[in-house]
């Protein structure tokens, strides 16, 4: 069974879409799956069409009260999640879930342990109309956290991993938006890879990628390279 873990904050309207969009990617090859929501009270009516999806598709939705945040959210989705294999992938479309079972088969196979859908491989691209400045601000993360990973984004958002594999929880210190990168840090991978997707860019509904986020990110690296130093140093 395969667990589609989604962090949801005011998505509203990209639910059902997105529902449909796995159920297509996973039904069609016969893949047994749930889809879970974990969503930060958003108050948008995002409960009520997950009620209603329910009736039709194996979706769940948790809704945390008193917490924020897209990172806390994925590892609590994560926890709480019964499949083997876990998705981690955002509500607003831009990850496409047809990459999904060859991200999945990669990890079945045993030819990967941690499989990035990843923007910057060949055959990966992102919406021509992104500026310079947005370009920018998504591949210099990236650039800064190339001694920690060798993959070429680990900031997709886009990712699979076997459960059994996710470092214990108070081992992580979420904060902000780079979940992957601290997973894949803290966690004993040794066969990355990555599948190439086309980002799209969110019809509906609003970012939360605020400065404060970006700000967030350089805390984190921070943290995780003298994580890495002191693991350096006792190993
Ligand atoms: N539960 C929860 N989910 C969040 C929170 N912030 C963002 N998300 C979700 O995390 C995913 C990524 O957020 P986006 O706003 O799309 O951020 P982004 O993809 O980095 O930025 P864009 O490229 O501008 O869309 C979406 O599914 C959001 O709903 C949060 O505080 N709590
Ligand atoms: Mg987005």
């Amino acid at each position: 069974m395969i667990s589609i873990v989604v962090p949801t904050y005011r998505e509203a309207d990209n639910l059902a879409l997105l529902t449909q969009a796995v159920d297509e990617a996973l039904s069609g090859p016969g893949l047994d799956y749930e889809l879970l929501f974990i969503d930060d009270d958003s108050r948008d009516g995002s409960e009520e069409i997950c009620a209603e999806l329910s009736a039709r598709f194996p979706v769940r939705i948790v809704v945390r009260n008193g917490e924020r945040g897209l990172a806390t959210a994925v590892i609590h989705g994560i926890s709480m999640a019964a499949g083997d294999i876990v998705v981690v992938m955002d509500a607003d479309l831009s990850h496409p879930a047809s990459a999904i079972p060859e991200m999945i088969g990669r990890l079945q196979s045993g030819e990967s342990d941690f499989v990035l859908g990843s923007r910057y491989v060949e055959g990966g691209s992102i919406h021509d109309d992104w500026s310079a400045f947005r370009q920018l601000n998504s591949i210099i993360p990236s650039l800064m956290a190339k001694p920690l990973c060798p993959l070429e984004d680990p900031m997709s958002g886009f990712f699979a991993i076997r459960r059994t594999e996710m470092p214990p929880a108070d081992q992580l210190s979420p904060v902000g938006y780079k979940i992957a990168l601290e997973i894949f840090v803290k966690g004993r991978f040794s066969q990355p890879s990555e599948v190439p997707i086309h980002f799209s860019d969110r019809q509906h509904g609003e970012s939360k990628l605020s400065l404060k986020e970006q700000l967030n990110f350089l805390r984190h690296l921070v943290r995780l390279y003298a994580y890495k130093l002191r693991l350096g140093r006792e190993t």
